[in-house]
């Protein structure tokens, strides 16, 4: 790895973060401190007490990652050091997605860092002056600042139906459709950063990468967090964010700056984000060589280029296995979005396939967003039913009935079925 600025001092708070009690305490209570940066602090929490904390209630998991919010299990599915949203109880949720209900993806744990120590180093040799360029907090703070509402996706999000419906083994954390949430995000255009910093013309490649700690898997240690990310992209769409929801960013979604890189696999949006190589050459990473690309019989020797852009989805916001009664109206909710263009329909069955009528839509397609619907359903007949959902969207862009395999199980866009009973 080339040599770097040291990252920013961490707070020590950091080891509260590791603990398997924090999310136990995580929002539940709060300590002030007369900092400069607290009033940008998101709620941390408390300080141990001397003696070892009680047991966690029943809805909090025993096995919790590091991860700082509280995950109640009607919220979320704890899977390693990630937190799965429960797609299934969306319904009660509106276009944006709360924090506390908002999916975490932790490679290790989340390093809680203080916005008064933090600073961004901007080197490599795309910049004209060659020399390491920072900016703090606060001058970050200071650049106009722009607001859009952005999906963040994990590229395995939908990852666990190529075993269960395709019978086809992955690798990878065994999401269903929950490693997904929309934002307001609020912050500062990484192109007005780069043009501040003195970004060369020639520059094609930056390197964003994270504060938290390196990634160690099989014994092998990655080096910290960090994917490529092509110029071209970065001044398109891309957004320094220090707020989520209208919040300052919380600490599981990179407090106290992360990158937003619209439509595209969740793994380009770096959090707790730490220094930027900008080069004049391609650059790579474990993130965009060895992971992030397209292995398998239907892809090329050695994979495909690194992904990018994500797919389109659509699922119903229902338990799997839920009971339906037979002879009365259900309203089925659901919720539908594409990486890229605006939803256009959402068509629904709920005899397995055999026939499909379009769903009521509830906001406008958006582009980056997703849409609510919704479809009536009178079942008749008591047993087993298989519920699906397919969306189209602007650019002709159809879930297809299977999804093209790939060994670590990303992108998947096929229909999802969804098992009920009617009793
Ligand atoms: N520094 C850092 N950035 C990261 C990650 C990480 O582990 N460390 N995970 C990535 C992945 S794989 C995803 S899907 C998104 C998840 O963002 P969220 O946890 O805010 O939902 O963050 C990305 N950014
Ligand atoms: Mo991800």
């Amino acid at each position: 790895m080339p040599n770097s600025p040291a990252p920013a001092r961490r707070s020590v708070l950091k080891v509260l973060a590791a603990a398997p009690a924090v999310s136990a305490l995580g929002g539940l209570a709060t300590v002030t401190t007369a900092s400069a940066a607290a009033a940008h602090a998101p709620a941390r929490p408390a300080a141990p007490a001397a003696t070892a904390p009680a047991a966690p209630a029943p809805a909090v998991p025993l096995a919790a990652p590091g991860i700082v919010k509280a995950l109640p299990a009607a919220h979320f599915t704890v899977r390693s050091t990630n937190a799965e949203a429960r797609f299934d109880g969306f319904g009660d949720t509106g276009l944006l997605t709360p924090v506390d209900r908002f999916f975490v993806r932790n490679h290790t744990t989340t390093p809680v860092l203080d916005a008064a120590d933090w600073r961004l180093t901007l080197w490599g040799d795309g910049l004209h002056g060659r020399s390491p360029v920072h900016f703090t907090y606060g001058q970050l703070r200071d650049l106009p600042s722009v607001t859009r509402t952005a999906l963040i996706e994990c590229a395995g999000n939908g990852r666990s139906y190529y075993t269960s419906q395709q019978g086809e083994p992955v690798t990878g954390t065994a999401w269903t459709l929950g490693a997904v949430g929309a934002a307001r995000w609020r912050g500062v255009r990484l192109a007005d950063v780069l043009r501040r910093a003195g970004i060369a013309r020639d520059a094609v490649d930056l390197l964003p990468r994270g504060l938290d700690d390196p990634y160690v898997s099989g014994g092998i240690d990655y080096g910290r967090v960090r994917r490529p990310l092509p110029v071209a992209k970065a001044f398109d769409d891309v957004i320094l964010a220090y707020e989520m929801n209208g919040e300052p960013l919380p600490y599981d979604h990179g407090h106290p700056v992360r990158l937003v890189v619209p439509s595209w696999v969740g793994i380009a949006s770096i959090k707790w984000l730490g220094d930027i190589e900008v080069s004049t050459r391609p650059l790579s990473s474990p993130w965009s060589t060895d992971w992030y690309r397209l292995f398998g019989d239907a892809h090329p020797a050695g994979g495909s280029a690194p992904i990018s852009r994500q797919t389109l989805k659509s699922g119903y916001q229902l338990p799997f296995g839920a009971t339906l009664e037979a002879g009365r109206v259900h309203r089925l909710t659901g919720r539908a979005w594409s990486a890229h263009a605006p939803v256009r329909t959402v068509e629904v069955s709920t005899d397995g396939g055999a026939h499909w009528r379009r769903a009521h839509l509830h906001d406008i397609p958006r582009r980056d967003g997703w849409v609510r619907w919704s479809t009536p359903w009178l079942p008749r007949v008591t047993g087993p039913a298989t519920l699906l959902s397919r969306t189209t969207d602007a650019a002709g862009n159809t879930q297809p009935e299977r999804a093209v395999h790939n060994t670590q199980g990303y992108l998947f866009n096929a229909v999802v079925r969804h098992p009920v009973t009617v009793a």
